[in-house]
């Protein structure tokens, strides 16, 4: 089965609580398994700058749904946590986005996986090193290398500790709270 990770956000209402929600319905889709999740972290938004401070973080899957419809099924999960739409880049009690499905390249209306503008973001390359990811698709660079980059110019702090985010979604990752 292919390792997915999702990009997490949320910059509405109670903003850790939204992403631990999330962590918690993704588990319970048939045909998905939380393998791993980063730290979580607090960020400057981007692109549309007259919106509070996001939490992001990066939680990895494994999966047997075809990409559209874990999708599909992510959608869902923004609509339950009372996603409203809104202007372009606007704020959100939830996003979820689908960053890598495997090695698998996808070109479609609803869908650009790898996600086109993964490279582009600290609050997404910064999990995803944390994960272990060493190398990115269609970079020339350590995913370390291009974290430290992207953080000279975008603000990005350490909000909740992995170890604490695992202690926190107890039920989906269903192991001791005091270890690593
Ligand atoms: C120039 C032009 C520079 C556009 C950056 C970056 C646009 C990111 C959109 C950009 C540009 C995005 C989040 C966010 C959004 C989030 C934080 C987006 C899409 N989502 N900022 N902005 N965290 N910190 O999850 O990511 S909207
Ligand atoms: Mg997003
Ligand atoms: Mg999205």
């Amino acid at each position: 089965m292919p390792r997915v990770y999702l990009g997490l956000g949320s910059n509405l209402e109670d903003r850790r609580n939204n992403l631990l929600s999330a962590i918690g319905l993704l588990a319970q889709i048939e045909g998905v398994v939380v393998k791993d999740c980063s730290s979580i972290y607090e960020t400057d938004p981007l692109g549309y700058l007259d919106q509070p401070a996001f939490l992001n973080m990066v939680v990895e899957i494994e999966t047997s749904l075809p990409p559209l419809d874990l999708l599909d099924r992510c959608q869902e999960i923004e609509r339950k946590l009372g996603r409203k739409p809104t202007v372009r880049w606007g704020p959100r009690t939830i996003d979820l986005d689908l960053l890598l499905y495997g090695e698998e390249k996808y070109e479609g209306e609803r869908l650009t996986i790898p996600h086109p503008r993964l490279t582009e973001r600290a609050f997404v390359v910064i999990p995803l090193q944390e994960l272990g990811l060493d190398s990115l698709p269609g970079l020339g660079m350590a995913t370390r290398e291009l974290g430290e980059k992207l953080q000279r110019s975008q603000r990005i702090y350490l909000h909740t500790p992995k170890s604490e985010v695992k202690c926190l979604c107890w039920a989906v990752f269903s192991g001791s709270c005091t270890g690593k």
